[in-house]
């Protein structure tokens, strides 16, 4: 097997269960060298926490870029998860740029938004130059909420197939023509997500838990990574991160107290087993 090096850019929540603390963890036990890029350090996630710490390290990032530049390390693939400001986002393209390997693969996750709202902290112009980093990249895996805000068009809770359909043609408008949708669900029963390669759609659904966890859109993200490098295709690579983000809302469900993350932990062994078929 191939072993591949990524370089994962986003913030350290120290507790939570989401970001950092999720994709190192999860992406090691996928087989690839996980290099990290901390974008900043929070107490914990900004979901359902009030007064939690904030340290911004952009004076940090491109300091560390320009020592591995100078050390000659680059990366088989980047992806980046939430992003602190509109100039972090800046750097993570220049970073785009300098650190990436000929067939590098760029995946933004642009983790700014859920269930029709921004993130606490950011904005419209956050959100556009989001969409400018997404432009740059090979893949995205916006959530619709994301979607929405990356494209003007109107978030809706409950949709159709066309809605779906108007959604993704106008992110290939806006410049993305390969997305990994997440979060697809047309009845209370399943929920899935559309892989679009270029004109190609595919739809893999799974059962829908009742109640959802925070840092899942990480977790599906980085198992999704991970078994890209892995080598498995952008639609099997969906596919086994989605069973695995299920597996981690199965092990949380029925403890109220633990609706700020999803036990991703215990079913590790589950996403090796399934990397290995
Ligand atoms: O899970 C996405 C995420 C990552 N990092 C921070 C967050 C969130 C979502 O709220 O607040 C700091």
């Amino acid at each position: 097997m191939d072993y591949k090096r990524i370089l994962t850019i986003q913030d350290i929540s120290c507790f939570g269960q989401c970001s950092l603390t999720v994709a190192l963890p999860i992406l090691s036990a996928c087989g690839v060298e996980t290099v990290i890029l901390p974008s900043a350090v929070l107490s914990t996630h900004t979901g359902g926490f009030t007064g939690f710490t904030f340290r911004d390290l952009s004076d940090d990032i491109p300091k560390i870029a320009a020592h591995w530049k100078s050390e000659g390390i680059d990366f088989d693939a980047i992806y980046t998860g939430y992003l602190g400001s509109i100039k972090q986002i800046d750097m993570v393209t220049d970073i785009f740029n300098t650190l990436s390997r000929p067939d590098c693969i760029k995946i933004v996750d642009p983790a700014m938004a859920d269930n029709g709202k921004l993130y606490y902290g950011f904005d419209q112009a956050y959100a556009d130059a989001m969409t400018r980093l997404c432009r740059e990249a090979d893949l995205v895996l916006p959530n619709i909420t994301e979607a929405c805000f990356m494209t003007g068009v109107e978030y809706k809770e409950s949709y159709d197939e066309s809605y779906v359909k108007e959604v993704l043609s106008a992110l290939e408008d806006a410049g993305m023509p390969n997305v990994v949708l997440t979060g697809v669900s047309y009845n209370d029963e399943t929920t899935g997500v559309i892989v679009k390669k270029g004109d190609r759609l595919d739809y893999y659904t799974h059962r829908k838990m009742p109640i959802g966890s925070h840092g899942t859109g990480d977790i599906f993200a980085s198992a999704f990574s991970g078994a890209l490098l892995r080598g498995n295709s952008e639609l099997d690579a969906a596919r086994i991160a989605a069973n695995y983000t299920l597996r981690c809302i199965e092990n949380s469900q029925g403890d109220e107290s633990h609706r700020y993350g999803a036990k991703f932990e215990t079913a590790i062994p589950y996403l090796i087993e399934e990397l290995n078929k």
